[in-house]
């Protein structure tokens, strides 16, 4: 039987790691100080500065476990959610979405007694994100818990730490599609150490 064209170029995929991936979440959670060190290598020092229209960026080329993992078509996003549309037509073209959430909210939640507005905005993404994930347009999510040298529970907890975040994070994992598409890493991104580190966990999940 003839190999389809479709199987031959997703064959030829695999085996050169290509991923495709699209970087999103709430404003100020480090979506483009990530994306500026898978660019450049630099976490970079500049105050924050918002970003507003999409800024598709270059192809990025990083090696992770021995292994070359391409990602083309990357575009950084504006963490407004007026921005949710642009999200939706980001993710169409990707097989996996790395969401960020700043662990300074997950803090700011677990001491209040209510719902706090960081934390709604997190459960009201995964009503944006999970869809997709369902349709069978994404099929990987990775969350990526960033700010954790701002939060001081990752000194207490030290190796309970991740399952504590994962635990905190169960609802969203269950509307993002569950814990077999959905994997919690952690890490900060006020350095480049911090940044390499946390990519490395990310892409762990990406192979
Ligand atoms: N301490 C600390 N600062 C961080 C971390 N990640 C990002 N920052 C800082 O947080 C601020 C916001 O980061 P950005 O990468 O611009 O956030 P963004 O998600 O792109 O925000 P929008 O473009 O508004 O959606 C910047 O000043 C970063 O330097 C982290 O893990 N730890
Ligand atoms: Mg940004």
């Amino acid at each position: 039987m003839p190999v389809s064209l479709g199987t031959r170029v997703s064959a030829w995929v695999r085996r050169r790691h290509i991923r495709t991936v699209a970087v999103l979440g709430p404003p100020a959670v480090g979506k483009t100080t990530l994306l500026r060190y898978w660019s450049t290598r630099r976490v970079g020092s500049a105050a924050y500065s918002p970003t507003g229209a999409p800024q598709p960026l270059p192809h990025v080329a990083m090696t992770s476990g021995g292994r070359r993992v391409l990602m083309p078509g990357l575009t950084d996003v504006s963490g407004s959610k007026y921005s949710w549309s642009g999200w939706q037509e980001v993710a169409q073209d990707t097989r996996v979405v790395v969401y960020l959430v700043n662990a300074e909210h997950l803090v700011e939640y677990e001491l209040s007694d209510r719902e706090t507005a960081a934390w709604e905005r997190i459960g009201d993404d995964a009503g944006i994100i999970g869809p997709l994930v369902d349709a069978g347009v994404v099929d990987r999510c990775v969350i990526a818990v960033t700010h954790r040298d701002r939060d001081d529970r990752y000194a207490e907890l030290g190796v309970h730490y991740q399952a504590h975040v994962e635990e905190q994070l169960d609802g969203v994992i269950i509307k993002l599609g569950g814990s077999e598409k959905v994997h919690v890493v952690t890490g900060s991104l006020a350095d480049a150490a911090g940044a390499a580190e946390l990519t490395d966990a990310i892409l762990g999940w990406l192979r």
